[in-house]
């Protein structure tokens, strides 16, 4: 069958992708119940990179089955067992590091400058980081012997594949459950390159089970009875739906949604630095990040200067082919998302907010946007309420640190906030006022497996990440 997963990993040149795929499950890669495929494109070029393996109902039960099974013994090893797995996993994913940032980029059409040196780092330091949790769990303050939940559903998004999938397994194997994670239908290859090194590092069988799949495959797996854990980085509007089916049952979920994050500048503030946050804050993953900084607060007095040094910095923003390691600006990841991030952006022009771009050629195939700034916004805008996903930033301004606090905050969202300015005593107590899961001053997009990170409001509930990231994980 073609769903034979043949080629041994040491002979495969660089992201040499697999014509096909199938689903991992009980430590194999099979063949859907019901014989359906997808394919996946690459979003810089729309060449199908490859055909997968589509998950229907009856494989979230077989998986989930193989994920109870593996429980068993699973949860019984000693930490210390499970720790050996998980540094085992972290050091192949160093060793292949390489092959799987040039095969994200090719699936997620972001920048290889990203995955070579944020994404695959990250994914690394979180096997590391909950490795050395395994052994400790009894012993710090969690109670006496605490308890795994069962089997995790997880459901995770296109923006991050392999960086979600680290955030949620992790915690997870460390903590002496079983997984079973649906990849977003836009980016299921890297999640199967990781299934295979599952396979390398010897995990035992059903620890973890992969379903490429949609919706619908995502929904089965949240509403199984036999799934004891759910979570989910996704829409709101998903992540709602979730929260209604797991509701009266016994499931614990947690939930990372949506965000418009402020990023607020002061008179005060370092401008340069200042600017190099603006753009990293939404530009970054061409702002396909729930925790973009995607509205500028600025400061009434300082605006002009501001705009023109961040006007200057864009034009030096090379977008184009994502394996070029001198490329900043990628591909939007799909279709859908760029006609969301097309639709908004006309909706911000008719509604009269005034839009400026880098003179910026965009490649003819694949799915493009040019980085945009909006200027003359209101906080009635669309623009200025809505996530809009996408390489898009919404300037407005504030003349008083409160009134930069209430527009901060005048948003359904609270996940991320940013604040710029030389006054250690303003970071401190404007970020206290901030309903925002992650503040960050005088830098933005920061991440490190230690901290927490979650949303307020409809960002979500629970936290990932750190300590906290694995009580969500436990029964204490
Ligand atoms: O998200 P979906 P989409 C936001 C962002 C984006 C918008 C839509 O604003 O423009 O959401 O993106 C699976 N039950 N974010 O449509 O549909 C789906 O297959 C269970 C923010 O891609 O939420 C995929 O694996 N699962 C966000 C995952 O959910 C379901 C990241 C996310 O897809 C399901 C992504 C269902 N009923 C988008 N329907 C963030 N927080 O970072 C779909 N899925």
């Amino acid at each position: 069958s073609v769903f034979e997963y043949a080629p041994a990993p040491e002979s495969r040149a660089i992201a040499d992708i697999a014509p096909s795929y199938g689903l991992f499950i009980d430590g194999e890669f099979v063949e859907a119940a019901d014989g359906k495929v997808f394919k996946t494109v690459s979003p810089s070029t729309e060449e199908v990179l490859s055909e997968i393996a589509q998950a229907g109902s009856e494989d979230v039960d077989r998986a989930v089955k193989a994920a109870r099974r593996a429980f068993e013994k699973w949860s019984a090893l000693p930490g210390a067992e499970r720790a050996k797995y998980l540094f085992r996993i972290a050091r192949i994913i160093q060793e292949r590091s390489r092959e799987l940032a040039v095969l994200e980029t090719l699936d997620n059409g972001k920048p290889i400058k990203e995955t070579r040196d944020a994404d695959l780092p990250l994914v690394a330091a979180h096997f590391f980081y909950y490795a050395g949790w395994a052994d400790k769990l009894d012993h710090a303050g969690f109670g006496a012997n605490p308890r795994p939940l069962g089997v995790a559903g997880q459901v995770i998004p296109w923006n991050f594949p392999l960086l979600m999938l680290a955030w949620k397994i992790a915690p997870a194997l460390a903590t002496g459950n079983t997984v079973v994670l649906k990849p977003a239908e836009t980016t299921p290859l890297s999640a199967l390159f990781f299934a295979d090194i599952c396979r390398q590092a010897g995990l035992p069988k059903g620890v973890v089970n992969i379903l490429p799949g949609y919706g619908d495959a995502g929904a089965a797996l949240v509403a199984h009875p036999d799934v004891n854990k759910v979570a989910f980085t996704g829409s709101t509007a998903v992540g709602k739906e979730i929260a209604r089916t797991v509701a009266g049952t016994r499931k614990k979920v947690t939930l990372e949604l949506g965000g418009k994050g402020a990023n607020i500048v002061f008179d005060d503030a370092p401008v340069d630095q200042a600017v190099e946050g603006i753009v990293n804050g939404i530009f970054f993953n061409q702002g396909q990040v729930c925790c973009a900084g995607s509205r500028l607060l600025v400061q009434e007095s300082i605006q002009e200067e501001l705009l023109e040094s961040l006007k200057r910095r864009l034009s030096t923003l090379r977008l184009g082919d994502p394996l070029d390691k001198n490329t900043d600006i990628g591909a939007i990841n799909s279709e859908e998302q760029l006609t969301r991030i097309t639709s908004l952006v006309e909706l911000g022009e008719a509604e009269g907010a005034e839009r400026w771009s880098p003179a910026c050629e965009l490649p003819e195939s694949g799915y493009w946007f040019a980085p945009t700034l909006f200027t003359n916004v209101t906080q009635a805008h669309r623009i200025a309420r809505d996530e809009i996903f996408g390489p898009v930033l919404s300037v407005l301004t504030f003349r008083t640190p409160d009134e930069a606090v209430a527009k901060a905050n005048n948003t359904p969202y609270g996940l991320s906030a940013g604040i710029w300015t030389e006054k250690g005593s303003r970071i401190l107590a404007v970020a206290n006022k901030l309903r925002a899961g992650v503040v960050w001053s005088n830098t933005f997009n920061k991440f490190d497996p230690t901290s927490p990170f979650g949303g307020y409001k409809e960002s979500g509930f629970g936290r990932e990440g750190g300590r906290h990231g694995l009580e969500a994980y436990l029964d204490v």
